[in-house]
């Protein structure tokens, strides 16, 4: 499906991808690509709102299959709305979160079936995987700590989770670049960030030589 390059950055909880993620995108503008720089659940007015739902702390249950429901919603919109057609023009999509992210948290995290998990990803975006992944791995506890210096206390329904979850979440993003090597790139995200920039550099100037 793709005419451009569809980059995703995947993690826990203050891995570093949201700075990555700009600094990539800006990094691929300099060199003269046209980037998108795009984000999961979320991307689009609509699955902005979704994203809401799923990371505000209410009083109602959301089971694990509500939850991942709700984001597959919000990336069936992101999909049709903004990467598909970024994509097609030939632009490069660099996207904070993606799939990966469902399997990781609500099949790895939560427990979620595989089998579901897959079959909703091969109904949302049949024709459509990243080319790479950047996988900022980091033991749980660090990333927890930096988000929570971040954010001052101020906690999403995820980020009150705990340690245990996000190890879980942690493992499962491991497995997933164990099966995957060519497409997910690990990356240690306890270095300091110039290494971390320096890593990515490397993978993706691949890409563009390719
Ligand atoms: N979710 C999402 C699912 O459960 N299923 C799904 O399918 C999807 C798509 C989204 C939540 O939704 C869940 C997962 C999430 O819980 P989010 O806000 O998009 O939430 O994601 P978070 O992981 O919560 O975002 P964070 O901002 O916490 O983490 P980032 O983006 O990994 O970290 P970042 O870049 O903001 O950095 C955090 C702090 O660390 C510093 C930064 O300066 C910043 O202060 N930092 C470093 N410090 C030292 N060394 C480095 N190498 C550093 N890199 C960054």
């Amino acid at each position: 499906m793709s005419a451009g390059s569809f980059i995703t950055l995947e993690g826990i909880e203050g891995a570093g991808k949201s700075t990555i993620a700009h600094y990539l995108a800006e990094s691929l503008s300099r060199q003269g690509i046209s980037v998108l720089l795009t984000r999961e659940p979320g991307g689009t007015p609509l699955a902005e709102r979704l994203r809401q739902i799923v990371l505000e702390r209410g009083n109602e249950t959301l089971s694990a299959v509500s939850e991942t429901l709700l984001m597959f919603a919000a990336r069936a919109l992101h999909v049709e709305n903004v990467i598909a057609p970024a994509l097609r023009e030939g632009r490069w999509v660099v996207c904070d979160r993606f799939t990966d992210a469902t399997r990781a948290y609500q099949g790895g995290g939560r427990g979620v079936d595989a089998a579901l998990i897959e079959s909703l990803a091969r109904a949302v975006h049949p024709q459509l995987a990243p080319d790479c992944t950047l996988l900022l791995d980091l033991p749980a506890a660090a990333g927890l700590a930096r988000a929570r210096a971040r954010n001052a206390g101020a906690e999403d329904r995820f980020e009150a989770e705990t340690l245990e979850f996000f190890e879980r979440v942690r493992n499962a993003y491991r497995t997933l670049a164990r099966r995957e090597p060519e497409r997910i790139h690990l990356i240690d995200a306890t270095a300091p960030l110039e290494a971390v920039q320096r890593s990515v550099q490397g993978i993706v100037a691949g890409m563009i030589r390719a």
